[in-house]
């Protein structure tokens, strides 16, 4: 039986600090903080969000601040500096959780950055960090090692692999992510089309998915915000002549519907991709993943049964998946998302996360 807390808690979340949420900037956190929010108070608790101003969250009281957006973490090089620009938008919102953190339980990060983990020690309430990418700065790592001595189990992350590209993995809490699959409808008859869904930007591999549409003469529906403007371009060029649409940034509703038309969701990346929301997404609407098997997709699609996981960077491989996808039964997809990542399944694990970082907090 999963061990529930006593009472309902008061939490305060804290986005991610490179866009509003709502803007897609955010990428998966945008998703995984509105889903874990319904998650929990689903169960009771209380939730607060604080993000940056111009933010959207439906159903939650939202406190929105002002200030500088942060650098993407992504963008700095492994040694870079820690950036903080003059008023920074995190710093305010972390002035401001330091002003009211004695109204919650426990405060909730979703930033990848490095201020919300040194100022962990400096606060009287605990602070949940959920580390919503794989190792990409020395600075960012040393600041979660030091957390993790100071508030060990305070760490949340997406994947083992995610886990395992840091030196301190095993002492990270692996949650996966949740749904609200209420909102995606299973389509058992998909047309031709491929899904490709992301941010575009260098990382996320694009160009791998573009040349399998071009080798199979597939169309390809890409969907994301467009975040690298000459990356796109130069993919244009180089695959002039590829069955490929950019169909924009949807939001969830009519982004489910588009994609569960789709024969087969293509996940592409050339990062340890923490977790993969939209292979959940696709599997939500019976749509098979063919995934590098690399990062988060890895662990969660099951070989031969709700996709095929394919040699990383391999052509050929994407190419031989697009021919098997006939052999995956549409409805087992559907099934594996009910399974592991609905919201109650991701409530029971966040749960979990939360009462060992209040017993640790509270000694
Ligand atoms: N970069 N500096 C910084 N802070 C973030 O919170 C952040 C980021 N890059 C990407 C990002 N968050 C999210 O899009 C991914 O974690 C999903």
């Amino acid at each position: 039986m999963t061990p529930t807390l006593k009472r309902p808690l008061r939490l305060l979340l804290l986005s991610t600090s490179v866009g509003a949420l709502g803007s897609g900037l955010g990428g998966g956190v945008e998703l995984t903080l509105h889903n874990l929010a319904q998650a929990l108070s689903l169960r009771g608790h209380t939730v607060k969000i604080v993000a940056p101003t111009g933010s959207v969250c439906a159903n939650f009281p939202l406190v929105e601040i002002e200030g500088t957006l942060q650098p993407t973490a992504q963008s700095e090089g492994r040694h870079a500096a820690i950036a903080m620009p003059a008023n920074a938008v995190l710093a305010n919102m972390w002035a401001y959780a330091r002003e009211v953190e004695h109204q919650y339980d426990l405060l909730v990060n979703f930033a990848y950055d490095w201020l919300p983990f040194y100022l962990t020690p400096f606060f009287a309430r605990p602070i949940a960090h959920l580390v919503s990418m794989g190792s990409l700065t020395d600075a960012m790592d040393r600041v979660i090692a030091q957390t993790i001595v100071q508030s060990p189990n305070s760490i949340g992350v997406h994947s083992r692999a995610q886990a395992d590209t840091f030196s301190f993995g095993d002492e990270c809490q692996v949650l996966g992510n949740g749904f609200d699959l209420s909102l995606y409808d299973f389509n058992p008859q998909p047309e031709r089309s491929l899904a490709w869904v992301g941010r575009l930007a260098p990382e996320k591999g694009l160009e791998d998915a573009v040349a399998a549409a071009q080798a199979t003469q597939r169309p390809l529906k890409i969907w994301g915000v467009l975040q690298d403007q000459g990356y796109w371009q130069q993919i244009q060029q180089q695959y002039s002549t590829a069955p490929m649409t950019y169909e924009g940034f949807l939001p969830t509703a009519q982004l489910q519907s588009a994609l569960g038309k789709c024969q087969a969701l293509l996940m592409t990346p050339h990062w340890v991709e923490a977790f993969g929301n939209v292979a959940i997404e696709a599997l939500a609407c019976g749509v098979p993943v063919i995934a590098y098997r690399r990062g988060g997709p890895a662990e969660i699609v099951q070989d031969g049964k709700t996709g095929w996981l394919v040699e990383p960077d391999s052509l050929t491989g994407l190419v031989d998946a697009i021919a098997r996808l006939d052999q995956i039964d549409r409805y087992t997809c559907r099934q594996q998302a009910e399974a592991t990542y609905s919201l109650a399944a991701m409530g029971d694990r966040v749960e979990q996360w939360f009462t060992a970082v209040l017993a640790q907090f509270h000694g």
